[in-house]
């Protein structure tokens, strides 16, 4: 049985995020004129199926069930290590053995990892869908693996490794990779090419997902704590746009009051029964 959570809002401005007394106000409204005409799953599917353009915002959540830890909350990898020792440009620059060491176990365990039934649905709604965009903070390449194509990699890739030296950037997929750290043909030390906090985004990789978050008539939310900024910013930006955003996540976030349409439970579950067809005739409320 599913295990479903419904919160379901009118469209309205980021704005009232600013301040306690409005999201208060808005939990009122809330209270008093949640009347659910459709259950959350169908009233989901519904608005999935009247979508033209979907877009997607996937985080480590997506990923628990194929065995990848997350970052955050129990057994999440900042548990265990701290940013700011492996993660960091500056802890890089101090010891960079350490720090791949750190990215040589997270890449063993990816590379033994398959994608689960959550990474194949969204495979599957690439499929269906007019227009589709997958939005990712995940650097674990599950996605594409799980055969979606249209994917942006927000925070980069643990399958790439950049020159510090001459800046050029390659795939590798050894797994383990040695020697650690690993250098360029320049002579350069190689890094992951992945984004650590205080580093800009790929700017084309931004540039797209914030058009696609702003073009889209609905954008899903899947398993992200929405906490890291400027990823977190695209579900505000897509209800600024007017799209319908939907949130699937095991417990609520920062974000959970401000969407739409709130499913609580694993993506792995969620997300088959979502995108299993549904027919666009189902009209949306
Ligand atoms: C399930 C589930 C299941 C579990 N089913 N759900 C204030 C405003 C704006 C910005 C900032 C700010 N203060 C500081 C900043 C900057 C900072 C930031 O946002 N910090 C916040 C923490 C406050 N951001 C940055 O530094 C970014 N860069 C930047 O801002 O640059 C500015 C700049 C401009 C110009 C020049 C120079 C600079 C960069 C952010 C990079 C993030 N990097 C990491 C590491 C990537 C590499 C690696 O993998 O090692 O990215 S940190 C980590 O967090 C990783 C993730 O992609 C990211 C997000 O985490 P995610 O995916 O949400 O995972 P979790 O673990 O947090 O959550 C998992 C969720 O899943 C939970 O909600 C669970 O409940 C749920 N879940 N199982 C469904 N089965
Ligand atoms: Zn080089």
């Amino acid at each position: 049985m599913l295990p479903c959570f419904l919160v379901f809002l009118p469209p309205s401005p980021p704005l009232l995020k600013l301040t306690p007394l409005f999201a208060a106000l808005r939990l009122t409204i809330l209270s008093a004129t949640t009347h659910l005409r459709l259950d959350p799953l169908a009233q989901a599917r519904a608005w999935l199926g009247a979508a033209r353009s979907i877009a997607v915002l996937t985080g480590a959540g997506i990923s628990a069930e194929s065995g990848i830890p997350t970052f955050r909350g129990p057994g999440g990898l900042w548990n265990n290590h701290r940013p700011e020792e492996l993660a960091t440009p500056e802890a890089f620059a101090r010891n960079p053995k350490l720090s791949w060491e750190w990215y040589d176990w997270r890449r063993q365990r990816v590379s033994a990892a398959q994608p689960n039934p959550g990474h194949r649905a969204l495979a599957g709604l690439e499929q269906k869908a007019a227009e589709f965009t997958l939005i990712t903070q995940n650097v674990d390449g599950l996605h594409r693996a799980a055969g979606s194509r249209n994917i942006i990699e927000l925070h980069g890739s643990l399958w790439r490794i950049r020159c510090l030296g001459c800046g050029r950037e390659e795939e590798n997929r050894a797994v383990p990779l040695r020697p650690l750290p690993p250098q360029c043909t320049c002579g350069g030390l190689m890094r992951p090419a992945v984004v650590w906090f205080g580093e800009a985004l790929p700017v084309d990789a931004i540039h797209r997902a914030a058009r696609a978050a702003s073009q889209c008539d609905l954008l899903l939310v899947c398993g992200t704590s929405a906490v890291v900024y400027p990823a977190a910013a695209l579900p505000d930006q897509a209800i600024a746009a007017g799209a319908r955003v939907i949130e699937v996540n095991i417990e609520p976030t920062p974000f959970t009051d401000y969407a739409h349409l709130s499913l609580r439970g694993r993506c792995g579950e969620i997300l088959p029964q979502l995108v299993a067809s549904t027919p666009a005739s189902e009209s949306p409320l």
